[in-house]
């Protein structure tokens, strides 16, 4: 019997090939009565070259969207590219090509690496967003939104690189300087374009409840709006300068107005402090110095810093509870973009405050007691953050913390206020590689949408796309492009000129894949209704918040535009984890532990790359690159090759001289558990153990001890389809007479009878008592129970050498002797 060995860069790159002539994954919008399923997964950056981490994002889903297709759903598997973006701008500097072709040779590169996957990408529908067919619906949306007062124009605080003069995004600065020329970076207003993200801050939480996501994702974006419920407290403060009578009233948002008699100082942050500066405070030089200073601290080095700084400003404020003047710090652990920029610090029941109040002395003053009626308070070494009663409150004493604080509040005229850490989103980038915003502005009219039917400005090409002087965007370069009428008066105007973030390109394209082509409208609405909302989107936990919020707020304001039947993107969401170096360690050139997947395919074939990366852990968890477990993988399709191709052979000619019905059995039990368990793995992302259970069955069935029937193969090796799709399809073939692809299979059923626990506990009885009991099979005879029962020693004690007067015996139950 001469046998092929398994090859399986031969078999795959025929079958990659058949499959894409005959269009098998190509996608109807509907088809005869299936449920249509989008599984989604992150369109990638077109960096140039595939990584583990890729194969890991999009080889592993493609398990469920085959399975999905064998269970009877039309699923779309779809696949693009999110190509705007700075690393391109960056990379064609540095080789001096244009960011488009550099772009345009990594998305064809990565294609040709995504197809050798195998996975039943829908290619027809691939969309990319630096075509000017797809970002013509970034644009229009985005006046879609102007139009609603969702996109506004808006001064705000950036990082500014004195030297370079321009803007850098956060990524861009480190350590507080400038990553490309290593200046300190400082704080700078100035105009940008937003997205009113902060008007769905209410609806992004509250919608959360409605999904099927991990709560850690939940949590994250719950913390990321950072929703709090507190009260607005208006301070007098005297002493600065610049002020018209040298007063000022300076509000602080609180969570805490219960606390109110305990605001033994009060701080400003540097940004807050900054503005007065601006209007003529005459502060010490000391004060000044480390404004300037702390504006150029990163804002988490802020928040994290180890140890909190700050400086007395020369000014008192009145604690309006019990008209205490408080002295007035500036220090930077109060963030100039949250709440009010300015809080009333009570170091007894806030650990920042404590830790402050301990570094420089200031008094601490207990109001809120953890044991009342006990009104001398414990020493503290920390902050109480608790609830309690007031004490050393005036008229408040004795009353419940949670009480106090609204009567608090209206005692010195507070205001409600719910507050968000959330602000809205900058959307504006002085940068070339991007969507061109698609606005005009003149002298008379300033700023003017530009008209729906000249969309898209496309972006023009440019040879110079480092930013100009002034920090304004490359695109200011492109001298004839900027002018243009004004849309308003018809007078000569120029083009805006900044581009968008690519995170704007990135909040709709799962809608595009709906209708790809469409010239009319982002997306026909009866496609999206065939689609949409998006029932699993698997992805990566890094985009816990940004994106997934960003999609959510897209969606939300599309929906009130009424542009879109849903108001959720996401039904299901499920995140990966990551794959680790062999060493444990996160993967990393200078490691030197990066694991090139092109070299694993070329080594093994894309079946057993696929299959390790399932099977090497849970797959919400990830784990280790382990090179003996891809070898194992590769063993084991090596067995399935021999063992089917060893079976064709012999099949039906095979005598079994034991009964068969007896024999056959076992076998036929085990497979039907296996469908039962492969089915239900798969659903639930535990590839591993599907595979686990896969490898049982296979041992099972070449053991030599059951009658192995092609029927059987054949349900081993749909089980097997999704896994490893090229081996199968092989195989597949081998073994039917007419050639249909496995991959238009239905996924076989299991008999719920065969699954049935083979065992179950017999309950033993002697006069009514339970006595004992045992395990035995299901389906046993009475007569086969009595022998089981009288034969145990427990039981032998009490019946002894009597014959039993009754035996009840309740079949698959108990068994009762009564004597
Ligand atoms: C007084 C107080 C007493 C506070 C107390 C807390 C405990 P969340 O809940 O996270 O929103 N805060 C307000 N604005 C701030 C800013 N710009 N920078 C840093 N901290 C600021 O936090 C609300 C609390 O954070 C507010 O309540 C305020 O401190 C502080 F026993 O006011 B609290
Ligand atoms: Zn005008």
């Amino acid at each position: 019997m001469d046998m092929v060995r398994y090859n399986p860069l031969k078999i795959e790159k025929k079958w990659q090939k058949f499959w894409q002539e005959n269009a098998l994954y190509e996608t109807p919008d509907s088809a005869d009565g299936k449920k249509n399923f989008m599984l989604l997964t992150e369109f990638p950056y077109p960096s140039g070259n595939l990584h583990i981490g890729h194969w890991y994002a999009f080889a592993i889903p493609d398990i469920s969207a085959r399975y999905l297709r064998m269970k009877g759903s039309n699923v779309m598997y779809p696949i693009g590219f999110d190509a705007f973006g700075l690393p391109a701008e960056n990379a064609a500097i540095k080789n001096n090509i244009n960011p488009r072709d550099w772009t345009k040779k990594n998305i064809k590169h990565m294609t040709k690496q995504l197809k050798s996957m195998g996975a039943v990408f829908d290619w027809s529908r691939a969309v990319s967003t630096i075509e000017p067919e797809y970002y013509k619906w970034t644009q229009w949306m985005f006046s879609k939104m102007y139009e609603k007062g969702l996109a506004y124009r808006a001064k705000t605080l950036v990082n500014w690189c004195p030297k370079d003069k321009t803007v850098l995004a956060n990524e861009q600065v480190i350590d507080g300087r400038c990553e490309r020329c290593d200046t300190a970076v400082v704080k700078k207003e100035i105009e940008q374009w937003m997205f009113r993200i902060t008007d769905y801050a209410e609806k992004l939480i509250n919608d959360l409840e409605g999904l099927d996501w991990p709560e850690t994702t939940k949590l994250a974006q719950k913390n990321w709006i950072g929703r709090s419920e507190g009260v607005l407290i208006k301070f007098q403060l005297a002493g600065i300068t610049g002020q018209h009578d040298g007063k000022h009233i300076v509000e602080v948002f609180t969570t805490r107005p219960d606390t109110l008699f305990g605001a033994t100082f009060f701080v400003v942050s540097p940004e807050l402090a900054k503005k007065w500066l601006d209007v003529g405070w005459q502060a010490a030089n000391e004060v000044k110095i480390y404004i300037e200073k702390s504006l150029r601290r990163r804002e988490f080095e802020r928040i994290e810093g180890r140890e909190k700084t700050g400086v007395f400003s020369g000014i008192y404020a009145t604690n309006p509870a019990n008209k205490e003047k408080i002295p007035v710090w500036v220090a930077d652990y109060v963030l100039g973009n949250v709440g009010t920029g300015a809080i009333m610090a009570v170091p007894a029941h806030d650990q920042r405050d404590y830790e402050f109040a301990q570094k420089y002395n200031l008094s601490i003053k207990m109001v809120v007691c953890p044991h009342y009626p006990q009104t001398t308070c414990p020493i503290l070494d920390e902050a109480y953050e608790g609830t309690g009663h007031l004490v050393d409150s005036g008229q408040f004493n004795g009353m419940p913390s949670e009480k106090a604080k609204w009567e608090i509040m209206k005692f010195v005229s507070g205001e409600k206020k719910i507050q968000y850490r959330l602000h809205d989103w900058v959307l504006s980038r002085q940068r070339y590689w991007g969507v061109p915003i698609p606005m005009t502005v003149c002298g008379q009219c300033g700023y003017q949408p530009i008209s729906e039917n000249d969309l898209p400005v496309k972006l023009p090409p440019l040879k110079d796309f480092l930013p100009t002087d002034e920090g304004r965007s490359p695109l200011a370069k492109a001298k004839k492009w900027i002018k243009i009428k004004c849309p308003k008066c018809g007078d000569t105007a120029e083009r805006e000129t900044d581009t968008m973030d690519t995170f704007v390109d990135s909040s709709w394209y799962f809608i595009r894949y709906a209708d790809p082509k469409n010239s009319k409208k982002f997306a026909a609405p009866e496609k999206m209704k065939q689609w949409f909302p998006v029932p699993l989107y698997i992805g990566g936990s890094e985009h816990n918040t940004m994106h997934l919020l960003y999609s959510r707020f897209f969606t939300k304001a599309l929906f009130d535009l009424e542009q879109v039947h849903f108001s959720e993107p996401f039904i299901g969401r499920r995140n990966h984890g990551v794959i680790l170096g062999p060493d444990h360690q996160k993967m990393s050139k200078s490691r030197g532990n990066v694991i090139d997947p092109d070299k694993e395919v070329a080594k093994y074939g894309a079946d057993t790359v696929r299959m390790y990366l399932a099977f090497m852990g849970p797959y919400e968890q990830g784990g280790p690159w382990n090179p003996d477990g891809i070898n194992g993988i590769y063993r084991f399709l090596n067995r399935v090759w021999i063992f089917v191709n060893s079976k064709s052979q012999t099949i039906n000619h095979k005598q079994i001289p034991n009964s068969k019905s007896q024999i056959k059995n076992g076998l036929e039990r085990l497979l039907h558990k296996t469908i039962k368990k492969v089915g239900e793995d798969i659903e639930n992302l535990r590839y591993n153990t599907a595979i686990s259970a896969l490898m049982i069955l296979l041992n099972e069935m070449d053991n030599g001890k059951w009658k192995v029937e092609n029927d059987d193969i054949k349900i081993f090796l749909r089980l097997l389809s999704p896994f490893a799709p090229h081996l199968t399809e092989e195989l597949w073939l081998k073994i039917n007479s007419e050639h249909k692809s496995i991959h238009t299979e239905t996924w076989p059923e299991y008999d719920p009878k065969l699954i049935k626990e083979e065992t179950f506990e017999l309950i033993i009885q002697v006069n009514g008592k339970v006595r004992d009991t045992a395990e035995v099979s299901i389906g046993i005879s009475q007569d086969e129970a009595v022998k089981i029962a009288l034969a145990r020693d427990h039981i032998k004690k009490y019946v002894g050498d009597k014959s039993p007067r009754k035996i009840i015996y309740v079949s698959d139950r108990l068994i009762n002797f009564v004597l």
